[in-house]
């Protein structure tokens, strides 16, 4: 992991955008971290540290809660052994909000050797809804395969492949019967649901026409892209930066080339989500330094 050198001149004693003071007694509550595993929503990231409870340390999780460990209700934080299970919100944006700050946080607590994962959802390109997508390389819109942003008025280009050694293992990782098909791709780090991914039930209307959008998704199958979603672009550029191994694992909740809306059943979309959160548990499981 590779950190800002300026932070060790100043030294900070508030992290803002965890509401967290950076006591002693509150590092010690992030020390021997190996794992970060993010989400967009807090309730599916409590979910998951109490799946994690039960499997990693044996936990009878009736009678388990996770506790929040930072104080904002931005963004949420569980610890179980050396895994964070956090929250990340929506976007790119967001995501680089909660990067820098959990990767801070990390670091005064003495954190060296990090895993990023996040685990999601995501619009699938040409394949059934259901499958598990690990991505390889993450893609701007524009199918460069970098992050744009902006420092001041200058425009910075970020490299945003995933550690492709970790899709190995996370691959790898998996049982022979495991219930939902599976596989490595690109994807597409859209800025918006709606018009970025060129659905036309926004209530903005997209201006590019079927024709348009059907030689577009043909285009990027062939560019071995396989899923539409929102966060990947900022996740590779910031963890390339850090020198943090990172990839996605997201669920197709819809096959765009047959439509726009996501029209599966309430419990069948908790189903699919569980798959994600089913495939880092694996991957988890298979390491051998997951206690603390
Ligand atoms: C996938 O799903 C969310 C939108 O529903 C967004 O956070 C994403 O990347
Ligand atoms: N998330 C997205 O960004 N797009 C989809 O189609 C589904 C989930």
């Amino acid at each position: 992991m590779q950190i800002n050198p300026l932070l060790n001149q100043t030294p900070e004693k508030f992290l803002y955008l965890f509401n967290l003071e950076l006591t002693p007694e509150n590092l010690d509550k992030f020390k021997n971290i190996r794992y970060v595993v993010m989400q967009g929503s807090s309730k599916r990231s409590a979910l998951l540290a109490k799946k994690l409870a039960k499997h990693v340390a044996n936990v009878d999780t009736r009678f388990f809660e996770p506790i929040n460990l930072v104080n904002t209700s931005n963004f949420a934080v569980y610890r179980v052994g050396s895994v964070l299970a956090v929250s990340h919100g929506m976007g790119n944006v967001t995501i680089d909000a909660l990067l820098h700050a959990v990767t801070k946080l990390l670091h005064f607590a003495g954190n060296t050797q990090l895993e990023y994962i996040r685990v999601g959802t995501s619009g699938g390109i040409g394949i059934e809804p259901g499958t598990v997508v690990i991505t390889k390389n993450a893609y701007m819109p524009n199918l460069e395969p970098y992050y744009t942003t902006y420092e001041l008025d200058q425009r910075v280009d970020t490299p945003t492949h995933s550690d492709l050694a970790l899709v190995e293992r996370i691959l790898a990782a998996q049982p022979d019967n495991l219930h939902f098909p599976i596989v490595s791709g690109n994807s597409i780090a859209a800025d918006d649901f709606y018009l970025g991914q060129c659905r036309y039930d926004g209530a903005m209307r997209a201006r590019r026409d079927q024709d348009y959008r059907a030689k577009f998704f043909e285009k990027v199958h062939a560019l071995d892209i396989r899923n539409f979603e929102m966060e990947s672009g900022a996740l590779g550029a910031f963890c390339n930066l850090a020198k943090i191994p990172a990839t996605m694992i997201a669920v197709t909740l819809v096959n765009r080339f047959e439509g726009d809306q996501i029209k599966s059943s309430a419990e069948q979309l908790v189903e699919f989500s569980e798959r994600s959160q089913q495939v880092v548990i694996n991957y988890l499981l298979s390491r051998t330094d997951l206690a603390a």
